[in-house]
C-alpha cells in the first residue's frame, strides 16, 4: 500500500503536506507485518545500529546516543493558544510561534531517509474507549517499539476516520549527498529538540530525539498529553497508572490502578508475585490507564498499550521475575550492557557478569565482581529499558485486553518518599484522594534528563502526571472532582489510597539499600489490607491523614524480623513531619495554580492542618 491508496482525504493530505516539508527520500506506509519487522530490523543491524543477541530469540540491543537517553521534560512544550491553558508546570510556547520555529527544523530533515507512515490504535482495537492515531517518523527502531508497543500496521486502517490524532516525528539529522548514520544513534543536539503538543489541535509534532517517550509518540505525548486534555473534553480520565487484578484466597477479583511517578516501581508493581499466601496478582497494564465510566456507574479501565517499554536496572529473578520472562524473546532492549556471549545485562540483575561486557556507551570494559556499579559507571544506563510485548508477560491477566475494560476498586498514589508518607493511608472519601493525588511527591529518578544533579531531590509530582498533563493542572485537580460529582452513586468510586515503599533509614545496616520496608512482592501485604477496605472490613483506624491500617491488620508472617521492627515506624503519623509538608503545599505548592486551584482541595489541607494541631 502506497500513500496513494489512503481513501480519508484528512489523513492522506496531512502526509502529503508532511512529505512536502520533510522531503524524505522514500515513504513506506508500514503493515505491521512480521516480515516488516524483520525487514527493518535488519536494515537498523546491517547500519550498526542493532546487535541480535545470541541468548535471546528474536532479541536486539541498542545504544543510544549518550545525549540521547530519556524525556527531555525542559525541551517538553504544551502549545496550547493562552498560556494559561497550558499552566504553571508545563513548559509553553505560542503554538504559531513555535510551529513557525518547528517548520525550520522539518524542512528537509528527512533527506537520506525513509518516512514511515504507521497507522496505530490505543486501545484493543475497535473498543469503545480505543483511539486512533498515525505517526509518521524517520527512525526504524521507532517503528520497531511502535509495533510492539501499540495496535499498529494494516488492521488499523478501518478503524482510522477524521478524528485521528496525527503524530509527526522526526530524529532531526538529514543525511546529505549520500551520507550514513555509520552506526551512530541519529538525534539532534538538546536546544533543537522539541516534543511538542498542541492541544487544541490534538495534534504532536517531535524533533530531535529518538528515545522512548520523546519519540514512541502514541505513549506519553498521546496516551497521557494529548488524551488528559480529550478526557477532560469527554468526561473521563487518562492517567500515568498501572492496572493490576488482584485475586484473594477465596478467588474474589478486585481491580487497582496505581500512579507512582516514572521509575517509582508501576511495572514491578503490576507484576508482583505475593508473598502472602492465596493471594494472586494479574497485568492488565503496566504504565498507562483511560478510565471512563460504564453503564453499571462502575469506573472502568482500559490499558491503551499493548506492550512494556520498562526500566531495566533493578529487574531480577527476585524483584520481577515476570517482566524478565516477559523480556526473554522477541523484545527490543535499549541502552543495556552486552556480555560476550550476547545476551544484556544490567546494575541489579541479580548475578554479577563474567569476563568483558560492552557498556551502553559501547566501551568494553571488565566485568565487576557484584551486581552493582559505583554512581556514574554503571554498565547499563539507569534509564536502560526493554521493549518486551505485553501478552509474553507469564501473570497478564485473561482480561487485560477487555474492549469495555475492567472495573476498578481502588486508586493507589505514591512515589518515592524516604521520610514523612507511612506504608499506606487512605483517603476518607473521594476529594480527600483528590487531595492526595494533588500533594504527590517524589525524589526525581533517571527517567527524565531534568539534570542529573537533581536526581534524589524531592518534587511534587501531582498524580504522577507532572510531566503529562496537556493542560493546567489546576482544572486538571478540578476535572477529578468533575468526574467524582458525575459518579451516578458516590459509593461505587473506586477508594483511594496513598502508599510509600521507600521510607529510608540509612542509619539501620540491617535493612537492605536502606529501605525499612522490603517492597515488591512483599506489597500485597499492603494490596491484601487495601482489597479488605474496599470491603469495608473493620481493619482500620482514623488518623489525622486518613485511615490506616489498626493494630495487627498487615499480615506480617514470614516478614523478616527487622521489617517486623521497622513497621510499627511506617505506620504511624509523623506528626512533626506532616505539619512541615503542609507548610510546604502551602506555601510553595498549591500557590503556583492560584485561581485553577480548587476551593475544597484548600478547605481538605486546613482540615488535615486542624487536625495534626489537634493530634499534639
Ligand atoms: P516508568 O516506566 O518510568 O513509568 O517506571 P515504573 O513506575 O514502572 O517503575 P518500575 O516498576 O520500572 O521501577 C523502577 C525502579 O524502582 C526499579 O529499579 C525497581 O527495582 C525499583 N522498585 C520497584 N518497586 C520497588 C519496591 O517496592 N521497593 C523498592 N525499594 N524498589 C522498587
Ligand atoms: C516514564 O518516564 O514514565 C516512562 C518512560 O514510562 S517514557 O516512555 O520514556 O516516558
Ligand atoms: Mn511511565
Amino acid at each position: 500500500m502506497t500513500v496513494n491508496d489512503i481513501k480519508n482525504a484528512k489523513i492522506k493530505s496531512w502526509i502529503e503536506e508532511c512529505v512536502k516539508m520533510c522531503e524524505p527520500d522514500q515513504v513506506v506506509v508500514c503493515d505491521g507485518s512480521a516480515a516488516e519487522y524483520d525487514r527493518l530490523v535488519k536494515v537498523c543491524v546491517d547500519a550498526g545500529l542493532a546487535t541480535p543477541l545470541a541468548k535471546k530469540p528474536h532479541s536486539y540491543l541498542f545504544r543510544s546516543d549518550p545525549s540521547d537517553v530519556a524525556r527531555v521534560e525542559k525541551r517538553t512544550f504544551i502549545a496550547s493558544k493562552k498560556q494559561e491553558d497550558a499552566g504553571p508546570t508545563n513548559n509553553w510556547i505560542d503554538p504559531v510561534e513555535l510551529k513557525a520555529t518547528m517548520k525550520g527544523l522539518y524542512k528537509g530533515c528527512m533527506h537520506g531517509r525513509t518516512m514511515y507512515v504507521i497507522p496505530f490504535c490505543m486501545g484493543p482495537l475497535g473498543s469503545p474507549i480505543a483511539k486512533y492515531g498515525i505517526e509518521l517518523t524517520d527512525s526504524e527502531y521507532v517503528v520497531l517499539n511502535m509495533d510492539i508497543m501499540t495496535r499498529a500496521g494494516e488492521k488499523v486502517w478501518p478503524y482510522l476516520d477524521d478524528n485521528f490524532v496525527p503524530c509527526l516525528h522526526s530524529v532531526g539529522k538529514p543525511l546529505e549527498n549520500g551520507a550514513k548514520d555509520n552506526g551512530v544513534w541519529a538525534c539532534a543536539p538538546v536546544e533543537k529538540k522539541y516534543i511538542s503538543q498542541f492541544p487544541e489541535e490534538h495534534l504532536v509534532w517531535s524533533f530531535g530525539s529518538g528515545y522512548g517517550g520523546n519519540a514512541l509518540l502514541g505513549k506519553k505525548c498521546f496516551a497521557l498529553r494529548i488524551a488528559s486534555v480529550i478526557a477532560r473534553e469527554e468526561g473521563w480520565l487518562a492517567e500515568h497508572m498501572l492496572i493490576l487484578k488482584l485475586t484473594n484466597p477465596k478467588g474474589e477479583v478486585k481491580y487497582v490502578t496505581g500512579a507512582f511517578p516514572s521509575a517509582c516501581g508501576k511495572t514491578n508493581l503490576a507484576m508482583l508475585i505475593p508473598t502472602i499466601p492465596g493471594w494472586k496478582v494479574e497485568t492488565v497494564g503496566d504504565d498507562i490507564a483511560w478510565m471512563k465510566f460504564g453503564k453499571d456507574g462502575r469506573l472502568y479501565a482500559i490499558n491503551p498499550e499493548a506492550g512494556f517499554f520498562g526500566v531495566a536496572p533493578g529487574t531480577s529473578a527476585q524483584s520481577n521475575k515476570n517482566a524478565l520472562e516477559a523480556a526473554s524473546k522477541n523484545t527490543i532492549f535499549t541502552n543495556c550492557a552486552l556480555t560476550e556471549d550476547g545476551d544484556v545485562w544490567w546494575e541489579g540483575i541479580g548475578y554479577p557478569a563474567k569476563g568483558k561486557l560492552v557498556d551502553w556507551k559501547g566501551n568494553v570494559r571488565d566485568a565487576l565482581p557484584k551486581d552493582k556499579s559505583p554512581k556514574g559507571e554503571e554498565f547499563a544506563h539507569p534509564n536502560a529499558r526493554f521493549t518486551a510485548p505485553a501478552k509474553q508477560c507469564p501473570c497478564i491477566a485473561s482480561d487485560w485486553e477487555s474492549p469495555e475494560g475492567v472495573p476498578i476498586s481502588a486508586i493507589l498514589f505514591g512515589g518515592r518518599r524516604p521520610s514523612t508518607v507511612p506504608l499506606v493511608h487512605q483517603s476518607r472519601n473521594w476529594n480527600h484522594g483528590v487531595f492526595l493525588g494533588s500533594i504527590v511527591g517524589s525524589e526525581i529518578t533517571a527517567a527524565s534528563t531534568i539534570d542529573a544533579s537533581q536526581v534524589g531531590k524531592i518534587r511534587r509530582d501531582p498524580f504522577a502526571i507532572l510531566p503529562f498533563c496537556g493542560y493546567n493542572m489546576g482544572d486538571y485537580f478540578q476535572h477529578w472532582i468533575d468526574v467524582g460529582n458525575a459518579a451516578k452513586d458516590k459509593d461505587l468510586l473506586p477508594k483511594i489510597f496513598y502508599v510509600n515503599w521507600f521510607r529510608k533509614d540509612d542509619n539501620n545496616a540491617e535493612l537492605p539499600g536502606g529501605f525499612m520496608w522490603p517492597g515488591y512482592g512483599d506489597n500485597s501485604r499492603v494490596l491484601e489490607w487495601i482489597f479488605d477496605r474496599c470491603d469495608g472490613k473493620d481493619n482500620f483506624i482514623d488518623t489525622p491523614i486518613g485511615y490506616m491500617p489498626k493494630e495487627g491488620a498487615i499480615n506480617t508472617d514470614g516478614l523478616a524480623d527487622y521489617y517486623k521492627k521497622t513497621l510499627p515506624e511506617i505506620l504511624k503519623v509523623d506528626v512533626e513531619g506532616w505539619k512541615k509538608e503542609v507548610k510546604d503545599i502551602r506555601e510553595n505548592h498549591y500557590p503556583k495554580f492560584g485561581k485553577h486551584l480548587p476551593k475544597e482541595l484548600m478547605s481538605i489541607l486546613d482540615d488535615l492542618e486542624k487536625r495534626l494541631n489537634a493530634a499534639n
